[in-house]
């Protein structure tokens, strides 16, 4: 059956700011007549502009503008300073800092009102951005009383972008960056993602690539910098930008980078002040260092702590951060790799000055479809730590599988260190919540670019969405936060609703399943990390190899991390040393993570080893089959563009996912030598066929 907004034509492009008409029952249930609200600052003046472009989709008919309630169903928004009105109400605003909002059903001069009110301009455009929420998810707006407060401080989105547009593991097309039409051009597509990044409270971006090009430090460049912050300004986002350690030898013409050399730490002072000249509220830098190659403090024999305080330094007259990476792993060091950022950033923690967060990718090794939490969370109470997550998929099918990534962030969120005793949750840790820290923040590699429905495929919108959603408060739930964006990206009718977000929320672990369970970890193809490689040996360093992270022999497989192995189960707190260091104990969903176990080992289940995992590819596949065959039953009720792309796209996933099964089943059981369990169908080619594909073209294979 078609119906109104199925008939509407829709690329994706307005993302979950759709402001789909609602039925005319509930639009005229929950229709704000007039709209009382300050127009004076940039900020006041994006927030009113939402609400009525909003307000008028939603309902079909625009709200009246007026400088007091003069009706009921008014919509009064502001702030004590900005609104007279606000300001009579007397609300009690403590305890919402810059960025919270209250949002109350009240009477104002006898009417009905709802009154969305914050100590700041942001605060009242976030409480704007949440009050169209409810209404675009079909909430009523009778005696609301919400009270929302941001949990962490910095709610960042980590670009990967180079200055000639490529976007390093991106999957949507070229960063949205257009830094050659920079400053002249304005594309109107930076505001229009700076109110997507509003909508759900991210208040920053980090511009380019951690692999970090210094000319984006050049004036030349600045000034494109600058006009990207004027955009993003308006919206309550700051801009920052990567850093490249050594810009002192190669824009500066220093002969050296050593933090602790006075030039160097002039230089950047000096850098640091131009910056804030051309961008008065510049965020500050992000830095990787010292790792994969890039330059750092390690080449003059200094320490990571040198190379940030030096930058912190530069940046803390102007109210700047250092975000340094934890993502660091010497190639020389025999040393397992999981446990080489802890090694490393342990001993320094106290050692940073106060406007520095350490920023830690969620796992210890590398964005994998499921990793344990890192150990470094817990691991320095002393130093704000920044999370990592990755919201592009690089390692869970590109842009083309469905996977949403929700229920992986909770997943570590929700972990417990034990660290101060049960209850002590990485979301904890990051909050500043453990160990009284007011610096706090999260960062999201972002799955950003210039496809016209920006991230690739309509559903990775979600894990943009749902990384937002964290950010602002980690103890949401991934369900409600699917349920939400499911929503408003496609519909209210609960027949859209259920089966969409059951496909959403099976997605990550079917992703886990068909590329390897039970823990294994890093068993991707080379370089673009495009389909399976478990066999992927050699070359110019062992832990690029995926045998060295599963270990597979003839008696069995995995990564012993145990105290009788690695050892980087004593990184954890005792009570979770303790669990992973025990075969028994360790959840199966980490099982091959920390252990290695014979093909024969009996699973809690009973079966053995190598038939679970057998069983889990297939449970893989059939999970996408399912996923496909749901989707279908929704045609007519998503637009048809939008149903295309997402059935064409799962096909896909599903022949892919297909492949990772059986070239992974290929490989292992030509090292296990096991029989398939009964009644499981062999691959389809042989193991020399599946490693002689090559995929020269592939996304990130050139860089
Ligand atoms: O995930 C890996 C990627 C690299 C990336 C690196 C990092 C930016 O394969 O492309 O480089 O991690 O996080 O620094």
């Amino acid at each position: 059956m078609m119906t109104a907004s199925t008939a509407r034509a829709e690329d994706g492009y307005d993302l979950w700011l759709r402001y789909a008409p609602l039925g005319a029952a509930t639009a005229a249930e929950t229709r704000i007549r007039e709209l009382v609200s300050p127009d004076d600052t940039p900020v006041q003046t994006a927030t009113r502009r939402e609400l009525q472009r909003g307000l008028r989709a939603l309902s079909g008919i625009a709200p009246a503008r007026a400088d007091r309630v003069n009706r009921d169903g008014a919509l009064l928004v502001g702030t004590p300073a900005s609104s007279p009105l606000i300001a009579g109400l007397d609300l009690d605003l403590e305890g919402l800092g810059e960025e919270g909002y209250r949002i109350r059903s009240a009477v104002v001069g006898g009417h009905a009102t709802t009154v969305v009110a914050a100590n700041s301009d942001v605060g009242a455009l976030y409480g704007s951005f949440h009050l169209l929420r409810l209404l675009q998810t079909g909430q009523p707006l009778e005696d609301l009383d919400i009270r929302e407060a941001p949990r962490l401080a910095l709610r960042v989105l980590n670009h990967w972008d180079d200055l000639d547009r490529y976007v390093e593991r991106g999957y949507s097309g070229q960063s949205i960056w257009d830094w050659h039409r920079l400053p002249g051009w304005l594309d109107p597509r930076y505001t229009d993602y700076a109110r997507a990044n509003a909508s759900i409270g991210i208040n920053g971006a980090v511009l380019n690539n951690v692999n970090a090009n210094a000319e984006v430090l050049t004036p030349m460049y600045l000034e494109k910098v600058a006009a990207i912050a004027g955009v993003l300004r308006s919206y309550g986002m700051k801009v920052y930008l990567s850093a490249r350690f050594s810009a002192p030898m190669e824009i500066g013409g220093l002969a050296t980078a050593d933090p602790l050399d006075a030039g160097v730490q002039r230089w950047w002072r000096a850098k640091a002040d131009e910056v804030y000249a051309l961008i008065p509220d510049f965020g500050g830098f992000l830095v990787k260092a010292n790792s994969e190659g890039q330059p750092g403090p390690q080449d003059y024999g200094r320490s990571h702590a040198d190379g940030a305080n030096m930058l912190a330094d530069a940046l803390a007259p102007h109210g700047g951060v250092v975000m340094w990476r934890a993502f660091v792993y010497s190639d020389e060091e025999p040393v397992d790799r999981a446990k080489q950022a802890y090694n490393e950033f342990v001993p320094l923690d106290g050692r940073f000055r106060d406007n520095v967060l350490v920023q830690v990718k969620n796992g210890p090794i590398d964005f994998q479809p499921r990793e344990p939490f890192h150990p470094l969370f817990g691991g320095m109470p002393k130093t704000p730590l920044m999370m990592e997550f990755q919201i592009t998929k690089e390692y869970l099918g590109f842009s083309t599988h469905l996977a949403y990534k929700g229920p992986l962030y909770e997943e570590v969120l929700d972990a417990d260190t034990h660290v101060r005793g049960p209850g002590s949750t990485v979301a904890r840790v990051i909050d500043g919540a453990l160990d009284g820290h007011a610096l706090t923040g999260i960062a999201g590699v972002a799955n950003i670019g210039s496809d016209r429905n920006w991230s690739g495929s309509h559903f990775d919108q979600a894990n943009w969405y749902a990384f937002g959603r964290l950010a602002w408060n980690p103890e949401l739930s991934s369900r409600d936060i699917a349920v939400e964006w499911t929503r408003m990206t496609f519909a209210n009718d609960p027949a859209v609703v259920e089966p969409v977000v059951g496909m959403m929320m099976a997605s990550r672990e079917a992703v886990v399943d068909y590329t390897g369970a039970l823990g294994l970890h890093h068993v991707m193809d080379r370089g673009h990390h495009y389909g399976p490689g478990p066999w992927v040996e050699g070359g110019p360093r062992a832990d690029w190899t995926s045998v060295y992270f599963h270990r597979a022999d003839a008696n069995g497989i995995g990564f012993d991390r145990t105290r009788r192995g690695s050892d980087a189960v004593s990184q954890y707190a005792p009570p979770v040393a303790e669990i992973f260091d025990d075969v028994t104990r360790t959840p199966e969903k980490f099982l091959l993570w920390f252990h290695h176990v014979p093909w024969g080992h009996t699973m809690r289940n009973g079966r053995s080893l190598w038939d679970e995992l057998v069983l889990r590819y297939d449970r893989g596949v059939n999970a996408v089959r399912d996923m496909r065959a749901t989707w279908a039953g929704l045609d007519g009720r998503i637009d048809p563009e939008r149903h295309a792309q997402v059935a064409a796209f799962l096909a896909i996933q599903q022949a892919e996912a297909q492949w990772w099964r059986d070239a992974s089943i290929a490989y292992f059981q030509s090292i296990s030598g096991l029989p398939l369990p009964a009644g499981v169908a062999p691959q389809a080619h042989t193991l020399e066929h599946y490693k002689a594909l090559e995929f020269p073209h592939a996304p990130g294979d050139t860089q």
